[in-house]
């Protein structure tokens, strides 16, 4: 057995570099180039990867801590069957994937220059590797200026990811690259049109009290063309430095591990407020907007945080059979996910007492076959509901502004839930409130006949104000049926049947339909649920109050 001492290679000029995350541990085994930790210096991020196999001995750096070129990484136990490897406490002084430039070594090729400025192309700098890196971001457009130093593009390899600085101040003339693509070293990332004022002046230039770059400055330009601010003047240079910015903002100042970690969480750094020098984001600020939004209520939206439900291996208990769900089933299923995580739901049932109506509507079923028709008690159910929500105009809102505004419906529209071997689909009846009974129940047929076989078109599922889900024909004596968001209630219906109701003096055998809604607690209280549901049985049960 030897040991060897990893210790951090040449990390591209920067003086030190904070370990941002450790990799491994003692007592874990690691491959040739598998990575031991992350340094990160202003301007990129890189893995220090082991360059031996073996057991790690010792960390040698923790979280925080800021290495230089030299500085010991890990002890680590290598195997001692390992032929040509140098003995133990052999120093391994290059990493397997080279150390990314910093920005004193971003190459620019002068193009012809002119009295005041010149055109130089900006490449990609010498990035410790000859095979192609992916530009992940663009942080300047055409006609940005930039300070020296600004950040132009970031670039991304397996190990690293680093940003190319600007190496002058100037305005960006064209962008020869596209976010996305990949490049190598020498590749034209974009035309600058570049400050010069001749080389009496750079020095007081590169003085100049230009704050914004002051604070982060990058190594100076080894380019002898590299330009200085346009000039000393406070002002012009501050203006400068907020356009900069300003440009960075749109691409957001972040490092590369903080884009990396964001990544990960899938957090658009455009919504993280930056603490640090020139606006840019830090790793701090990232942990802070993700534990805010985890304490959030409604955390991420519906499901944040929610443990998977764990996939099982079904086969392992008997013969199975996998079977692609439909589309229709697919969408439902995020939709009513995405309602029941959302909305705070309060179920209130009741019972309404329709003898006389279904009296009523089974004496009209001669006629109903006459017109080619049939009536079901939903119509009867759609146009109750019509008058009901006439009345109690919050039960047809809609959250609106993110929640500080109500949308108050000038019209009755209700969807229907239909039941298709396809899946669940809901089209909506338009003006209901306008309706004759007949016509609903036409309506209600025709609408059905097109969800079963698929011919219901986009716009017939939309503008629904609320929605009737009758499970009457199927059976059960209640449900809670899930609100259909952004709607704020829901009537599910099963079955009638006679029950005893007791009339004060004895017991009559009458017709009870049950009665479930559902509504949003955010925007219906008990109160007016309770009111449109004692409204919806009255009117049920007396259907002559339908014409008052
Ligand atoms: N109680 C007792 N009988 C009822 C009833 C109720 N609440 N509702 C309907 N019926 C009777 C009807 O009167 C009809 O009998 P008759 O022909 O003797 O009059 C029979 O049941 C069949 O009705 P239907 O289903 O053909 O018609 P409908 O108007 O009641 O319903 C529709 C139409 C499209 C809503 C229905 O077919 C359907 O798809 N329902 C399922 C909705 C659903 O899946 N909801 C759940 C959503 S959440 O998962």
């Amino acid at each position: 057995m030897a040991q060897e001492t990893v210790l951090v290679p040449d990390i591209g000029g920067s003086d030190a570099a904070e370990v941002v995350e450790v990799l491994v541990s003692p007592g874990d085994s690691v491959d040739v180039d598998q990575g031991l930790l992350v340094l990160e210096s202003d301007k990129a991020s890189m893995e220090i990867p082991s360059t031996v196999a073996g057991t790690v001995v010792e960390v040698l750096a923790k979280e925080g801590d800021e290495l230089a070129e030299g500085a010991a990484v890990a002890v680590i136990e290598t195997a001692d069957t390992a032929s040509s490897e140098p003995e133990a406490s052999a120093v391994v002084d290059k990493p397997a994937e080279p150390a990314p430039e910093t920005p004193a070594t971003t190459a620019a090729k002068p193009a012809p220059s002119s009295a005041e400025s010149q055109s130089m192309e900006v490449v990609v700098p010498d990035i410790g590797t000859d095979e192609p890196v992916d530009l992940i971001e663009i942080a300047v457009s055409v006609g940005d200026s930039v300070a020296e130093g600004d950040t132009l593009v970031v670039l991304e390899t397996d190990k690293a990811s680093m940003e190319v600085p600007s190496p002058a101040s100037g305005v960006v003339k064209a962008l020869k690259v596209d976010e996305g693509q990949q490049v190598k070293q020498g590749d034209v990332l974009l035309v600058l049109d570049a400050v010069v004022v001749g080389s009496t002046t750079a020095d007081s230039a590169v003085s100049a009290p230009a704050p914004a770059a002051a604070t982060s400055a990058p190594a100076p330009a080894a380019d002898s063309e590299a330009a200085a601010e346009p000039s000393s003047d406070g002002a012009t240079n501050a203006a400068n430095a907020n356009k900069a910015t300003d440009a960075a903002a749109k691409g957001v100042y972040a490092g590369p591990a903080v884009r990396r970690l964001a990544r990960e969480f899938g957090v658009p750094l455009e919504s993280v407020k930056s603490s640090g020098p020139r606006g840019r984001i830090l790793k701090e600020d990232l942990h802070h907007y993700v534990s805010r939004a985890l304490a959030a209520p409604g955390a991420g939206g519906g499901g944040a945080g929610i443990p998977a439900i764990p996939d099982v291996d079904f086969a392992a208990f008997g013969p199975v059979e996998v079977v692609e769900r439909s589309k229709i089933d697919k969408v439902t299923a995020a939709n009513m996910q995405r309602s029941w995580l959302n909305v705070p739901h309060v179920t209130q049932f009741d019972d309404a007492d329709i003898t006389e109506m279904e009296a009523f509507r089974k004496s009209l079923k001669a006629e109903a076959e006459k017109r080619g028709s049939r009536l079901t008690p939903l119509p009867f159910l759609l146009k109750a509901c019509a008058v009901a929500l006439k009345r109690n105009e919050k039960i047809n809102s809609s959250l609106s502004d993110g929640g500080s505004t109500l949308t108050f419906k000038r019209y009755v529209h209700i969807g229907m839930a239909v039941d298709t071997p396809a899946g669940l689909v809901v089209p909506v009846i338009r003006d209901v409130d306008q309706k004759t009974l007949w016509e609903l129940a036409d309506e209600v047929i025709e609408l059905a006949g097109k969800a079963r076989d698929r011919k219901l078109k986009p716009a017939d599922m939309q503008g629904g104000g609320f929605t009737v889900s009758s499970l009457g024909s199927i059976g059960g004596r209640g449900f809670t049926p899930i609100v259909n968001a952004p709607e704020v209630a829901i009537l599910g219906v099963s079955r009638a049947d006679t029950q005893p109701v007791w009339d004060g003096q004895s017991f009559q055998p009458r017709l009870q339909l049950p009665l479930a809604l559902s509504y949003d607690h955010r925007v219906v209280n008990g109160g007016d649920a309770g009111r449109f549901l004692t409204e919806l049985c009255q009117l049920l049960g007396d259907i002559r109050k339908l014409l008052l």
